[in-house]
């Protein structure tokens, strides 16, 4: 047998610092670099004999696999990431000292990871909850990590009710049911005694919980931070990301289906628009308070169930996030990337909002377990890019080697190194905040108004958005089968607005208590009179018109998905043209038919067809149009699912555009409801004509335009008032 050469990679003498491996051009080893010769058949005692326990190869291969689950995050375990860089837009050095926020030529590397909360690992992306929006600043001066949320305020404000408000979302213990939903009698039983979780139960009622995109959706840092400049001044700042597609959602019955659809709904996304070079972005603003007016609000700022609302404090835009390289490894990267609160760089500090405080501890103590140990932070994604000496040493799966003899301080064994950093030379340190106090377990009276910035998030709200809220609040509290939890909600509802209360109510065929008794309101001071805090309102708030996701940008279609509707015999020259004028407008447009393969067009043109009916729907798309072509048109006519498509889409207040004969599918559909009879004629009439573009194929480059106008609208909610249409 003659010896072929191994090739020269596998030839090179590992190099320990390079963790990437490509698998192409390599060969096949064991752990320990012995090249494998069988990969297909374990060592036997003969061909058809028993396998032997000498086959090391085979204990490796299986062992490791025995031991490839670490355990999932006990929140936030669902998750999906991306790489990018940050850019300050112009030195921030009156208010901070950070060196990554100063020179608008710098870029520093960003790894974000948006998450769900309360689902596992392999939940749905549609799940009613809350987004996690972390992002890691890989900064000269250290990782600085912002651990934030889509939503800008918290349902606690202790983290002592953390573990409380986590075990009473998680799926029921009796019987692991329901699985990344928070409609279950154990989570509304909680939040009933909470009322301090009502602003943020207004928040994850609402269109914000169920987003179109990971990519539009806004993010917060949630607590007010303080922001330390080179002269130890320092001030307040509530951190923001601000999505330049606009903030967008689905409908609650869209989110349903998309679940089973497409459960990686959010993940493909991301992933695609990366892919495809539409690199997400976000504007960084900053909400700076200065230390003089801590108390200028009649809310305290540090109670994280609390805004400042935007009319008041604006938001300045300071630089920008871009996100534009996807993981080459999900386990190794979004998996393993470890956040931490702590993780902050000179010139960020934090606040005494008790809920950061908690959360300073919590995050160490939970990578201990999940990554199994103290070395996390040497895992490839955790590694700072700034350079790392201190002298910690030693635990498991340690990767440095550190040489020399000393690793205590102070030493004169190593000149004292490492040394430790003047604060004049970049060293970090605390701001001195002035503390006198008495050691108690108590809560500030100024965390007591639940209900204020809940009502004022409500009333900010356009009409759809809290026609929304209701149908949530219905959905959910009608999965709530203890009428005692329902009542003390609706009873919380009511402080809120008596109107939504009655709403609720209303769908859930119960009335509003005026009073309720149950166990003791845990949010209520001990000493406290409980009419004071629970029976009103304790202010009129503004609404902000900041807080309405009907006022975010429109118009810009970029990423979008199209589903252009066909069969065989379709108009060629009017799909070349809707095809064209979408794709310009940045719109990712799908051929859907109903078989694979290629479609015949009315001439000698054949198309390649994306996805069929029956492994789309409409649901995964933004619009849709029905391109024309008589004997097209009359297939789709004939197919239910054709009709479906078209009528789903409607419902959920999407773009529909017709070509042509395609107008006759609407008119098939129960789009065209109502006959009308005008001078004698008998016609179907479209129930509604808000977002639904016709036009005839000649003029298809007319059409486009209106249709990609319609598809910049996101969603046409007027239609919502008169919704019959059954899909
Ligand atoms: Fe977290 N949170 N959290 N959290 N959190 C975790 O850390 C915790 C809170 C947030 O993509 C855990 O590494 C406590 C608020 C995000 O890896 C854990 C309290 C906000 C992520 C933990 C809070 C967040 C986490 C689970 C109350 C918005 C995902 C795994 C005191 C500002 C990060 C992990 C990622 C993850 C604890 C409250 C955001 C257990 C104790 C408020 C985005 O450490």
């Amino acid at each position: 047998m003659s010896k072929a050469p191994r090739s020269s990679t596998t030839k090179k003498i590992a190099d320990l610092s390079l963790n990437t491996e490509s698998g192409l051009d390599t060969e096949l080893t064991t752990n320990h670099g012995l090249p494998i010769n069988d990969d297909q058949n374990s060592l036997k005692a003969g061909e058809r004999g028993g396998t032997l326990m000498e086959d090391f190869i085979l204990r490796e291969k299986i062992t490791h696999f025995d031991h490839e689950r670490i355990p999932e995050r006990v929140v936030h375990a669902r998750g999906s990431g991306a790489h990018g860089f940050f850019q300050v837009y112009e030195p921030m050095a009156r208010y901070t000292r950070a060196e990554f926020l100063q020179d608008p030529g710098a870029k520093t590397p960003v790894f974000v990871r948006f998450s769900t909360v309360a689902g596992s690992r392999g939940s749905s992306d549609l799940a009613r909850d809350v987004r996690g929006f972390a992002v890691k600043f890989y900064t000269q001066e250290g990782n600085f990590d912002l651990v934030g949320n889509n939503m800008p305020v918290f349902f606690i404000q202790d983290a002592i009710k953390f573990p409380d408000l986590i075990h009473a979302v998680k799926p029921e213990p009796h019987n692991e049911i329901p699985q990344a939903a928070s409609a279950h009698d154990t989570f509304w039983d909680f939040i009933s005694l909470m009322p301090e979780s009502m602003h943020m139960i207004m928040w994850v009622m609402s269109d914000r919980a169920i987003p179109r995109s990971l990519r539009m959706m806004e993010g917060f840092g949630v607590h007010t931070f303080r922001f330390i400049n080179e002269k130890g001044k320092s001030c307040f700042v509530k951190f923001h990301w601000k999505p330049l597609l606009g903030m967008h959602s689905v409908v609650w019955d869209e989110a349903l289906k998309i679940s089973g659809n497409d459960p990686d709904f959010h993940r493909r996304d991301l992933w695609e628009a990366i892919e495809s070079g539409a690199f997400p972005e976000w504007e960084f603003g900053v909400q700076i308070v200065d230390e003089k007016d801590e108390h200028k609000f009649d809310f305290d700022l540090l109670d994280p169930t609390k805004l400042i609302p935007e009319e008041l404090v604006p938001v300045k835009r300071i630089g920008k996030l871009t996100l534009n390289r996807n993981p080459d490894n999900f386990f190794a990267e979004t998996e393993q990337v470890a956040f931490h609160v702590g993780h902050v760089v000179p010139g960020i500090d934090f606040s005494n909002d008790p809920l950061m405080q908690g959360r300073l501890f919590s995050y160490t103590d939970t990578q201990l377990i999940r990554l199994g140990g103290p070395n996390f932070h040497e895992i490839p994604i955790n590694r700072p890019i700034a350079p790392l000496h201190n002298n910690q040493r030693d635990g498991f799966m340690r990767q440095m080697i550190n040489s020399g003899r000393t690793s205590y301080s102070p030493n004169s064994l190593s000149g004292n190194s490492p040394s430790q950093v003047a604060a004049l030379d970049g060293g970090f340190f605390s701001y001195a905040e002035r503390i006198d106090a008495h050691k108690i377990r108590a809560r500030s009276l100024s965390f007591f108004d639940h209900y204020s910035q809940a009502a004022m998030f409500f009333h900010s709200q356009s009409v759809p958005e809290q026609n929304h809220i209701v149908r949530a609040l219905r959905f959910e509290l009608g999965k709530v089968e203890t009428t005692a939890v329902r009542e003390r909600v609706l009873y919380h509802l009511a402080q809120i607005d008596k109107d939504l209360a009655k709403r609720v109510a209303d769908g859930l065929g119960v009335s509003v208590p005026a009073k309720i008794e149950g166990p003791p309101n845990m949010s209520i001071p001990a000493d406290g009179d409980p009419k004071q805090f629970q029976s009103k309102r304790v202010k009129e708030m503004k609404p902000s018109p900041a807080l309405s996701m009907a006022n975010t940008i429109k118009g810009d279609i970029t990423s979008r998905k199209v589903a252009m509707l066909m069969s065989d015999g379709f108009d060629e020259a009017a799909f070349a043209t809707m095809k064209k004028a979408l794709a310009s407008a940045g719109a990712v447009p799908k051929v859907v038919a109903p078989h694979g393969g290629t479609l015949k067009g009315a001439g000698s043109n054949e198309v390649p067809v994306d996805v069929t009916l029956l492994t789309t729907a409409s649901v995964l798309f933004d619009a849709v149009c029905v391109v024309a072509g008589a004997k097209s048109v009359k297939t789709l006519q004939a197919d239910p699912a054709a009709i479906h498509f078209v009528e789903e889409a409607f419902k959920h207040c999407k773009a529909v555009g017709a070509l042509g004969e395609g107008a006759d599918l609407l008119a098939t559909s129960q789009l065209a409801k109502n006959e009308t009879i005008e001078a004698g004629i008998r016609s179907k009439k479209l129930v509604s004509e808000v977002g639904v573009v016709i036009g005839g194929a000649a003029t298809a480059s007319k059409v486009a335009a209106a249709f990609i106008e319609a598809i910049g609208e996101h969603r046409h909610w007027e239609r919502e008032a008169d919704d019959f249409v059954a899909a």
